[in-house]
């Protein structure tokens, strides 16, 4: 996602940091957020991976309703190191990186309406501390999370953010994990969604595949829908290790070699946990 041409607001700070101001939310808005947090998290017993449950109390903060980022920092600062910052929405692709590497993750401050419960497309506040902090409290995770900004600093001077981009939507976004003979789900996009929690899991629809990081980076992504292919790592331990291993300067060389692969393709050297059918995705284009 290219998110050079967006402006920074009248009162964002140059790094685009913004007040939260938590005195202003009002009763409606931490009502949605109780309302999103107990059925997202009683959904996800069985589903998500055992991680992200233990991260959960890092949210349970001392007053109900939306995380201070205050507190929520404080507490995540005891176990990770990490802290949780607002901005005004997206932030271009070099201030994210940036605040990924000094450990600091970005959040919108906003929250859905009522009739957005289901589905949006900015990420709000709920996606945001939801589906992301919880795991920044697992110090693998965490770790993984810094060395994502410190490689898009570097894919920003070789003209590969996109692929890189793809690394953290297949991963941090979308992921699923493989846990003994399970799938579980570890992805924000997912576990901070009712219907995608369900589909990514147990909808014969989409494709599930093995990891593969140059695989990743060349395969395309959709905003708009529910993804048609999904990619199963093994632990966080093998995700953060080959992304701290590998040498990706001539990766994106090779990558910008191989054509792009689409949504649902699947390849002979693919590792298959299941074929898609692909119906969903048909459904919807059909109508
Ligand atoms: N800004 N606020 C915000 N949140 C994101 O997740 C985000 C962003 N800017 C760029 C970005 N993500 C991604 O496109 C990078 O991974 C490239
Ligand atoms: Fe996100």
């Amino acid at each position: 996602m290219a998110t050079e041409t967006i402006i920074r607001p009248e009162g964002a700070a140059q790094d685009w940091t913004i007040p939260q101001d938590w005195n202003t939310y009002t009763r409606d808005e931490h009502a949605m957020w109780d309302t999103l947090f107990e059925r997202q998290a009683q959904m996800l017993q069985g589903r998500v991976v055992q991680e992200f449950l233990d991260g959960l109390d890092v949210l349970r903060m001392t007053r109900p309703g939306i995380p201070d980022f205050a507190e929520l920092s404080e507490r995540l600062m005891e176990r990770t190191g990490w802290q949780v910052v607002a901005v005004p929405g997206l932030v271009p692709d070099r201030v994210f990186f940036e605040h990924l590497a000094n450990r600091r993750f970005v959040a919108g401050r906003f929250i859905r309406k009522p009739e957005q419960l289901d589905y949006l497309q900015e990420p709000d506040i709920f996606h945001d501390v939801f589906g992301h902090v919880p795991l920044l409290a697992n110090p693998v995770f965490a770790d993984y999370m810094q060395a994502y900004g410190e490689g898009g600093l570097r894919a920003d001077g070789m003209g590969a953010i996109d692929n890189l981009a793809r690394l953290y939507w297949y991963t941090v976004e979308f992921g699923l994990i493989r846990q003994g003979d399970a799938l579980k789900l570890y992805g924000a996009g997912i576990v901070s969604s009712y219907g995608e929690s369900v589909f990514a899991l147990d909808d014969p629809s989409p494709n599930r595949l093995g990891f593969d990081l140059k695989r990743l980076m060349r395969t395309r992504y959709r905003i708009d829908d529910y993804q048609q292919s999904y990619f199963v790592i093994d632990s966080f331990e093998d995700l953060l290790r080959q992304t701290v291993e590998t040498d990706f300067a001539p990766l994106y060389r090779e990558v910008a070699q191989e054509p792009d692969l689409d949504v649902a393709t699947i390849l002979p050297e693919d590792r298959i946990y299941t074929t898609g059918t692909q119906a969903y995705a048909a459904a919807k284009e059909s109508s």
